[in-house]
């Protein structure tokens, strides 16, 4: 008796599929001022504001960056905006792709 079930090659359709649905965009904004984990907090809730449908939404003073993951591009001169008006500056602004399964790796 064989204890496992039969190895089946998924067809290119179904990777690209499973691909679509896993693949969400990662923005990493580099910014200038933050001092400490209130300046964190703040920029925080300028991100959930500014794009609702943010997720692992995270700052930190010490790398001086903030990323966050969204289904959608986010609108990357609404985020400057926003953050300047907070009062720190908005450096960089930079969208890479980012997979799913990769959050439970570490
Ligand atoms: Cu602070």
């Amino acid at each position: 008796m064989k204890g496992r079930p039969a190895f089946r090659e998924r067809t290119e359709e179904e990777q690209h599929a499973e691909e679509r649905d896993s693949a969400m965009i990662k923005t990493t904004l580099k910014i200038d001022g933050m001092m400490c984990s209130m300046c964190e907090a703040h920029i925080n809730d300028v991100i959930r504001k500014t794009v609702p449908g943010a997720k692992k939404v995270s700052a930190s003073h010490t790398k001086g960056e903030a990323s966050f993951l969204t289904e959608e591009a986010a609108d990357e001169k609404l985020l400057k905006d926003a953050i300047a008006a907070t009062g720190y500056t908005c450096l960089s602004v930079t969208a890479e792709l980012y997979e799913k399964k990769g959050w439970f790796k570490r």
